[in-house]
């Protein structure tokens, strides 16, 4: 009997059959500027309202968003732009998801197959292009491989050390018909567990250390492996530290919790790690800004006895020779260490009590002054303030060592900060937490440098409702580079002066709240009001302008 309904034809468009591989795997939303070049894939989108199309108006920022959706759910976070112009721009977040292992993939328009090697227009070669900036870049020549390519993709984005990839789709092929396949189930990442025998090797060695470190970072966590590591901390007596910009991997409040290795770190929490006699690596590469730029451990061969668990044997051995590597998927190291036995745990009471007092006088906020805007106190306010979820997004630049100093993280994925150290991440990256997450609390941390690497990204957050607070720690400086500046080269300024524009005009222009705020004192009220306004909102932040970090000054001019 007719129904009424019409069969599903058993034919699609590459561009339908692209666009239902995405959603069979989980896609609910993706981030784009659009362009031309594959116009039938956002066609092909029309009839899909389970996918949410958000249009950016910058590929680096889409880019950014598709990243930070990428951290905060463990799944490769999506982006489309088109060719070379909208790839450059958007090779931004694809160094970042490098970088910060962070699943993701960009799909990027191509000329046409029979157009291919002319040098077209804007066309580019993307297997070479981002040859070192992607797990894995490839172009789908023919339509009936989609569902083995995106199926690739997705593997290859959440396995081993997670990153990014790039597929490149020629506008001829996004048109042909092909068959309809549907897709059995979703891509899941392949789960390496650890061996017992290596985690009882890592059991006595703990057992024997009377000054262990551990080193929390990386992805690939879970809820239940980061409580299980901080059990195993607590019975063992153990310190746990975060690596660079990986501050919520445990809550900050708990007693076995010692600081983060990063840019602005206490000297004595660099004088610890050079005296630890062990250390384990849990999901952190050691990486430049964690290891104090390859000198709290020697290389290759480390003072302490390093224990390195990674999910990638590549990394394994890479920069410091471990004593004992084990390579495995975090969740499933979380999962197998209840019930390993872990001695000696009164030997090192002291270690970890004198490591916890260090990191709380050393987080608590002095009293603010009165002239400017203290962002130690800010932060401070925050952290007693906000929800525990509410989420804390950063970009770039000097203000970046106040948050991480001062703000205690309470919750995994409450941070979403790049590790590649990119400015301009914060603003689209909140705004990408602000729709994963409408109901919790979105604050973006920016510099006037960093804020103004995509401003215009308030257009998007007023667009789509995300009710995102900025705040913009305004010096009037490129105020990182000013003070490298001043060290290397004093009093000679060179680019490091900004004039910036009415900020707080800026975002009104939006439809976004705007208010200046010019001392401590004023915050708190301000943030409310920001908050009340139930819409994208700027706080523009008088910093001082003088003070480069908590405790670096710039001399005062000469008179
Ligand atoms: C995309 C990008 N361009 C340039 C840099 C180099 N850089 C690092 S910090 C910085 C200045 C940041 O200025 P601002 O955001 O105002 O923060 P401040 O240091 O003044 O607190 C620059 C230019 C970078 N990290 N990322
Ligand atoms: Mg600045």
């Amino acid at each position: 009997m007719d129904t009424g309904t019409r069969a599903p034809s058993e034919t699609g468009s590459a561009a339908e059959i692209l666009v239902a591989e995405l959603q069979a795997h989980g896609v609910d939303r993706i981030f784009c500027v659009p362009g031309e070049s594959y116009l039938p894939v956002l066609d092909a989108l029309h009839d899909v309202p389970a996918i949410e199309v958000v249009s950016a108006r910058h590929e680096g920022a889409a880019a950014n968003m598709a990243e930070a959706d990428g951290k905060l759910t463990g799944r490769p976070g999506i982006c489309f732009v088109t060719r070379g112009p909208g790839a450059t721009h958007a090779s931004i977040g694809v160094h970042t998801a490098f970088q910060d292992s962070t699943p993701m993939i960009l799909f990027i328009g191509q000329v046409a197959r029979d157009a291919r090697d002319r040098e077209g227009f804007q066309e580019v070669d993307y297997r070479a292009m981002f040859a070192p900036l992607a797990k894995w870049a490839a172009e789908i020549d023919h339509p009936s491989r989609i569902s083995e390519y995106v199926a690739r993709a997705f593997q290859t984005a959440m396995s081993g050390r997670c990153g990014p990839v790039v597929l490149a789709l020629p506008e001829d092929m996004l048109s042909e018909a092909v068959a309809r396949r549907p897709r059995p189930a979703p891509a899941e990442a392949a789960r390496a567990a650890p061996r017992r025998k290596d985690l009882e090797q890592m059991g006595a060695m703990l057992s024997a250390s009377e000054r262990p470190l551990v080193v929390m970072g990386g992805t690939g966590w879970s809820e239940a492996a980061l409580r299980s590591v901080r059990e195993f901390a607590e019975r063992g007596g153990l310190p746990l530290l975060a690596s660079f910009r990986r501050q919520d991997l445990v809550d900050n409040r708990h007693e076995n919790y010692c600081g983060h290795l990063g840019l602005g770190i206490d000297p004595a929490l660099a004088d610890r790690v050079r005296a630890a006699d062990l250390i384990v690596s849990l999901g952190s590469r050691l990486g430049e800004n964690t290891s104090g730029g390859y000198t709290l451990l020697s290389v290759p061969d480390p003072q302490q006895q390093l224990i390195h668990v990674y999910p990638d044997p590549e990394e394994l051995g890479r920069v410091f020779q471990p004593r004992l590597a084990i390579n495995c998927t975090l969740s499933a190291f979380g999962e197998a260490l209840p019930g390993l036995e872990i001695s000696g745990r009164a030997g090192r009471e002291d270690w970890v009590r004198e490591a916890r007092e260090a990191y709380l006088r050393f987080s608590a906020p002095p009293a603010p002054g009165g002239a400017f805007v203290d962002l130690a106190g800010i932060l401070g306010w925050l952290g007693e303030t906000l929800p525990d979820d509410a989420l804390i997004a950063n970009g770039a630049g000097n203000y970046t060592v106040w948050v991480h100093r001062y703000f205690r993280y309470r919750q995994w994925r409450t941070e979403l900060a790049p590790t590649s150290g990119a400015m301009g991440y914060g603003v689209p990256a909140a705004i990408a937490a602000k729709l994963r997450h409408p109901d919790r609390q979105v604050v973006a941390f920016a510099g006037d440098g960093c804020f103004l690497m995509y401003p215009q990204e308030l257009a998007t957050a007023v667009q789509h409702e995300a009710a995102v607070v900025i705040l913009i720690a305004n010096n009037g400086k490129y105020g990182t580079i000013r003070m490298h500046q001043e060290r290397r080269f004093p009093g000679r300024v060179v680019a490091t002066d900004l004039l910036n524009p009415d900020f707080v005009a800026l975002a009104q222009s939006f439809g976004a709240f705007g208010e200046r705020v010019e001392t401590t004192a004023q915050f708190p009220a301000a943030f409310a009001r920001a908050r009340a306004s139930g819409r994208p909102a700027l706080l523009d932040l008088r910093t001082d302008p003088a003070q480069s970090t908590p405790s670096f000054r710039l001399p005062e001019p000469a008179a």
